[in-house]
């Protein structure tokens, strides 16, 4: 099933037709979740695949093996995916799940459940390039046009994957509501990937000792998981991911938009942003220089304001 140009309309957003059908939606809002699930939940290109490969790794106590030879997808299949009903059903427990989906859509099938949630966020201008490289090489995504026409749609909601405002707003209104959820930020991950780790595993409760978080730090690296085919989307045929137009870990960094945003679209975005998320208590991270790398004490004090409004 291919479906490449099929874009599924559902619940006010559109998504790729290739992943997705009316029913895997429909399946995926009436979820029978287990207590023991996890559910890694971000928009895209947040570290979806960064946090799947943490979770992996915490799991297998530092072993390598699995995320060596099993692909992301088929660990962790996507909710909302049409192939991974099958999936899902082989997995053994705990199951670890992977979604895009606003909470609003699975704010039913979560009720009541005990399942672990972790929310996975970026900040939105490394997300708005990230995803704009990847709609270059994704042949299920919709022709991106120009980065000033991309710019337009992720700003007004209307790209494949619906709004990142209205995303970010939704889960992050659960911190507190959510006894199992935990917000973890694609930027804390870039600064102290091991202190992360940690703070995963004690959530999962599954506390590792010093030589397995060392395992999990060397094989969640960028170009650790850069090198491995079951991650990094070489393994995709050409016609559905063309490698020859990028690469899915294409680079991996903190405050990358500074190379693509001119100053204009950078104080438009301020300005939308500013509209979209005006009581907004999160803070973001739009850079990591060199200073910052320095001054642990500064970035200290902005990942502790992260953790004091999850509380
Ligand atoms: S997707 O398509 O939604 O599953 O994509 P997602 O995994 O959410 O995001 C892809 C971006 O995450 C980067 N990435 C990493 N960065 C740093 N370190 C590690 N280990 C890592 N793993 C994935 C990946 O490179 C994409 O970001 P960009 O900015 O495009 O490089």
């Amino acid at each position: 099933m291919s479906r490449l140009e099929v874009a599924e309309a559902f619940g006010g957003i559109t998504f790729p037709g290739h992943l997705h059908t009316q029913e895997s939606l429909q399946l995926a809002l009436k979820f029978p979740f287990q207590d023991t699930d996890v559910l890694i939940v971000s928009y895209p290109k947040s570290g979806t695949t960064w946090m799947q490969q943490i979770v992996t790794l915490i799991t297998s106590r530092g072993d390598p093996r699995v995320s060596q030879t099993a692909p992301n997808w088929a660990r962790a299949p996507w909710l909302e995916h049409h192939y991974s009903a099958a999936l899902l059903d082989a997995l053994s427990q705990p199951r670890m799940i992977t979604t895009h989906l606003p909470h609003r859509m699975l704010a039913e099938a979560l009720r009541g459940a005990k399942t672990k949630v972790i929310y996975v966020s970026r900040n939105p201008k490394d997300v708005l390039v990230s995803f704009y490289h990847f709609h270059k090489m994704a042949n299920f995504l919709p022709d991106a046009g120009s980065f000033q026409e991309f710019f337009n749609t992720f700003l007004d909601g209307t790209v494949h994957f619906g709004s990142w405002f209205d995303h970010v707003k939704g889960w992050t209104s659960q911190l507190g509501a959510m006894p199992n959820l935990l917000h973890v930020t694609y930027e804390e991950l870039s600064m102290d990937l091991k202190g992360s780790i940690v703070k995963v595993s004690s959530f999962l409760q599954r506390p590792l000792v010093e030589d397995e978080v060392n395992s999990c730090v060397r094989y969640c690296s960028f170009s650790s998981m850069k090198d491995n085919q079951m991650i990094n989307c070489s393994l995709v045929p050409p016609e559905i991911l063309d490698h020859s137009k990028g690469a899915f870990m294409r680079r991996g960094k903190v405050g990358d938009w500074r190379n693509t945003l001119t100053d204009e679209q950078n104080e438009r975005f301020e300005s939308v942003l500013a509209e979209k998320l005006p009581v907004c208590s999160l803070e973001f991270v739009w850079q990591l220089d060199i200073e910052q790398h320095r001054d642990t004490k500064s970035y200290r004090t902005k990942v502790s304001a992260w953790s004091a409004r999850q509380e």
